[in-house]
C-alpha cells in the first residue's frame, strides 16, 4: 500500500511540468492596459484604430475616464512594445514611450496635451 502511495505521488510530481506547460500553451490572448495621452473621442478612435490595425491585436478599447487603452492581443504575433510604438506613431504617449514628435505636432491643437478643453 505504501509503495502505491509513493508511486502515485511521484507520478503526480512528474506531471507538474506538463500541467504548467499545457497552461501557458493554452494562453493565447494577453491583455494589457496602456496609459495614453488621449484627450477626446477623436483621439480615442485614432488610437484604437492604429492599434487594431496591428497584426495579432484582437481588441483595443479606450477608457475615457482615465485614458487607458485596453489591448487584447496574441503574444506570438505582436508584443507590447510594438503596440506602444504604434500609439506613439499616431501622436500619443503610451506608458513610457513618448509620442512621435512629428505625429504629435500634426495633431489638431485640441488633441495635444497643452491644447486645453474641447
Ligand atoms: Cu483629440
Amino acid at each position: 500500500m505504501k509503495t502505491l502511495k509513493i508511486v502515485k505521488s511521484t507520478l503526480f510530481l512528474a506531471l507538474i511540468p506538463f500541467l504548467l506547460f499545457a497552461q501557458t500553451d493554452k494562453k493565447k490572448t494577453e491583455t494589457i492596459y496602456i496609459q495614453t495621452s488621449a484627450q477626446c473621442d477623436e483621439c480615442k478612435s485614432k488610437i484604437e484604430g492604429a492599434v487594431k490595425d496591428l497584426k495579432g491585436v484582437k481588441d483595443a478599447q479606450m477608457n475615457m475616464a482615465d485614458m487607458k487603452l485596453m489591448v487584447s492581443y496574441s503574444p506570438n504575433k505582436v508584443n507590447a512594445d510594438e503596440i506602444k510604438n504604434a500609439i506613439s506613431k499616431s501622436g500619443y504617449d503610451a506608458d513610457n514611450v513618448m509620442a512621435d514628435k512629428d505625429s504629435y505636432n500634426s495633431l489638431p491643437k485640441c488633441c495635444q496635451k497643452s491644447g486645453g478643453k474641447h
